[in-house]
């Protein structure tokens, strides 16, 4: 008899060994998929959900690392069969758009209970329900991103609960494209660096034991990137472009003080803090893989969901933008994807959100793949958020 196994994201890592850019079909994302599939393949680069057709992409083939999983604790069930517990998935951001599809998705498995980690604990309550999360399936815990204080709270009161950690899914994002003049998080960190960047960052590096811990199959931590941050695609040459420079703004602080809001030590630009935010995310992935990976089994990922248009993150874009979005991206750049859509396809087998074309790895732009920066990055980062 087949054991019965929940995956989140299985199969995909983002360390990079040699180039990256590999099509990825038949990848499982919040799959469910039985004991002949434990066998996981490992690849590099970041993964997308369909935004080009595959034609516009190089392929280049990577050496994939192939990890072979077994399956965690199992409990006899009353005939005698045994079944994998439930996993255990955090979920920044669960509150609206990805973040809440992909709670829902998850949750109608059965086989997962979602932790919501959000920062506004109502709204989270009322998306849970009004989606129709069942209430065995989800926790709300209270993180606001944008305090380091919060975020320690948080894994303190998520330590203090017992469940074991399977899975971290790093989703929540703020993007403030209209602002003119930079906001702050707690500790006075540019806010969408702070909060997209930062902020996982430390929860990350606070809740690694936990999932070191975790004795599930495939344990894993993801991060949400975006094709955006990629200078190497024409969505990611729409300015102002992603860019950190020698890191001297992010060295300094990113307060506005003494130091730059920007990473790149430049004028405070809402739009590329949020691109930038997303290069530190894919960066930290890698670092962490090369870092982590092989002392603690964990996999590090970071996606591209497709542009979900009509989500929260575009809030603060002006209304002719948030008019036009959605047409644009559906007609024109064939990248769109409902949220209805990416509700029913987290829960499907493959990576593919779109209905012509299946999922594929998306080749980082230079800077998003330079192992170097992504030390410095990492190293920075640390002794922004007091870990070193
Ligand atoms: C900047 O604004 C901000 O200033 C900056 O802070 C930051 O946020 C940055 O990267 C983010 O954006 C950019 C500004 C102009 O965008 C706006 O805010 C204005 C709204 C523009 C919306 C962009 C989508 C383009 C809409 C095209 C129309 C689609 C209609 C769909 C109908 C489908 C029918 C089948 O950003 C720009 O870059 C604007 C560029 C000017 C628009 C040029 C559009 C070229 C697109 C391709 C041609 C489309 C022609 C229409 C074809 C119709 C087919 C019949
Ligand atoms: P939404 O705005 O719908 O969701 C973002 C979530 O982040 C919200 O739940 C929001 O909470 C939460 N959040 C914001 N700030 C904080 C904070 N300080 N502490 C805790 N939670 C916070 O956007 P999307 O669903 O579109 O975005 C999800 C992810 O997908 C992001 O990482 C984004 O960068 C990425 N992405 C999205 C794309 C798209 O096309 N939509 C494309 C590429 C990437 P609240 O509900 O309280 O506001
Ligand atoms: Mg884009 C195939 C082309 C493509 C794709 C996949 C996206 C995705 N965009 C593409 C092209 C273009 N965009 C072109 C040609 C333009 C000029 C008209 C354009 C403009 C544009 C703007 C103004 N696009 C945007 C914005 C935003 O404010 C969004 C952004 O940059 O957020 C950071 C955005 C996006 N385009 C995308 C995706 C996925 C976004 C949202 C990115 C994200 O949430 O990370």
């Amino acid at each position: 008899m087949a054991l019965q196994t929940s995956f989140l994201l299985a199969s995909i890592s983002i360390y990079k060994e040699g180039k990256s850019n590999v099509f990825l079909t038949e990848t499982s994302f919040f799959g469910v998929t039985n004991s002949s599939h434990l066998k996981a393949e490992f690849k590099s680069s970041q993964i997308s959900i369909k935004n080009f057709r595959k034609r516009e992409l190089p392929i280049v083939t990577v050496k994939a690392q192939t990890a072979t999983t077994t399956p965690a604790i199992t409990q006899g069930a009353p005939d005698g069969k045994k079944t994998l517990r439930k996993g255990n998935v955090i979920i920044t951001g669960a509150s609206s758009g990805l973040g809440l599809a992909t709670a829902k998705a998850l949750a109608d498995t059965g086989k997962w209970h979602i932790v919501m980690a959000c920062r506004n604990f109502l709204k989270a309550e009322r998306a849970a329900k009004s989606v129709g999360i069942d209430r065995e399936n989800y926790t709300v815990m209270h993180l606001d991103l944008a305090s380091f204080d919060s975020i320690r709270q948080f894994a303190d009161t998520f330590q203090r609960s017992d469940r074991p950690l399977d899975a971290l899914v790093c989703n929540a994002a703020v993007y403030l494209p209209t602002a003119k003049d930079p906001s702050y998080t707690a500790e006075g960190f540019e806010l969408s660096v702070g909060t997209n960047h930062l902020g996982h960052f430390l929860l990350s590096r606070l809740l690694l034991d936990d999932l070191k811990k975790s004795d599930y199959p495939s344990k894993r931590l993801i991060i949400v990137g975006s094709i955006t941050g990629n200078t190497n695609t024409l969505a990611g040459n729409v300015p102002p472009k992603a860019n950190l420079g020698d890191l001297r703004g992010l060295a300094g602080g990113l307060n506005g003080l003494n130091s730059s809001p920007m990473i790149d030590g430049g004028e405070f630009d809402g739009a590329k803090a949020y691109k930038d935010s997303k290069v530190c995310n894919m960066l930290t992935m890698q670092e962490f893989h090369r870092r982590y990976h092989e002392e603690t089994g964990i996999t590090f990922a970071s996606l591209y969901p497709g542009c979900i248009a009509t989500t929260g993150l575009f809030r603060e874009h002006i209304p002719l933008f948030r008019l036009l979005f959605p047409p644009f991206q559906k007609y024109i750049t064939k990248g769109y994807v409902s949220e209805e859509e990416s509700r029913k396809k987290a829960r499907t087998v493959y990576w593919s959100w779109n209905k012509n074309s299946s999922s594929f790895e998306n080749q980082l732009s230079k800077e998003a793949s330079d192992p170097e920066k992504a030390r410095k990055v990492c190293e920075v980062s640390e002794k922004l958020v007091g870990l070193a």
